[in-house]
């Protein structure tokens, strides 16, 4: 059966898909859906996703949107993996570190690729507000200690590799070049990133 995943290289939520299929060698058809050019707005696509927004995976009459779930989804497709946890404990582990993301500190960064990147440089607005980065700023450095505190002890976020590191890991990748911070004070964090970004996908996924 075919997954296609609908897609824009730029964007790091559909990054995270992409890399998670290459470490579990599951091929993906990529459709681009550029929101830039408000591909992502045609009543087709949002037939598939009403967001308009990407990534968005499509298998057999499925479509779904978001990228944690969709990250959960490919992962239980070989569960011999366990990417999802192991046992009921190590799943909750996992959601948890995935709720936390997504509600926290992705919150905070997406705040800050929008007042960046997204504002000045796709939809002609000035963006760079001081007090809106500020703010995202603020909340970036307020959870980075709580997951270099719990990457202290574990090579991964909850020990063994889990798609909390693909939800988690990409997003730091283009960090200090396009959104002007650096996870290298956190020692704990930046030696994880190094465990990722040694798997040889990493790169060009
Ligand atoms: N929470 C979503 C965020 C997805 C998202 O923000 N996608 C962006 C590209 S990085 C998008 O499609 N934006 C177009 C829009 O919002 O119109 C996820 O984790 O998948």
């Amino acid at each position: 059966m075919t997954i296609t995943l609908y897609d824009i290289k730029e964007s790091p939520h559909c990054r995270k898909v992409r890399l998670l299929a290459a470490e579990l060698g599951i091929k993906l058809n990529t459709v681009v859906k550029d929101p830039r050019t408000l591909e992502t707005r045609s009543s087709d696509f949002l037939a598939k996703n009403p967001n308009g927004r990407v990534p968005t995976l499509e298998e057999n009459g499925l479509y779904l949107w978001e990228s944690p779930a969709i990250l959960k989804y490919l992962a239980a497709k070989v569960p011999e993996r366990g990417l999802c946890g192991k046992d009921a404990r190590t799943q909750a582990l996992v959601d948890q570190w995935l709720f936390w993301w997504a509600s926290g500190p992705e919150a905070a960064i997406d705040m800050l690729g929008w007042e960046m990147i997204i504002k000045p440089m796709v939809l002609n607005e000035p963006g760079k507000d001081p007090a809106v980065m500020n703010e995202a700023y603020a909340r970036i450095n307020r959870y980075l200690p709580v997951l270099d505190k719990q990457l202290e002890s574990r090579d991964y976020v909850v020990g063994p590799l889990s798609v909390a590191d693909f939800a988690i890991g990409p997003r730091f990748d283009r960090a200090p070049e396009l959104l002007k911070f650096d996870v290298a004070p956190y020692k704990n964090i930046a030696a994880w990133l190094a465990r990722l970004r040694a798997r040889p996908y990493w790169q060009n996924a």
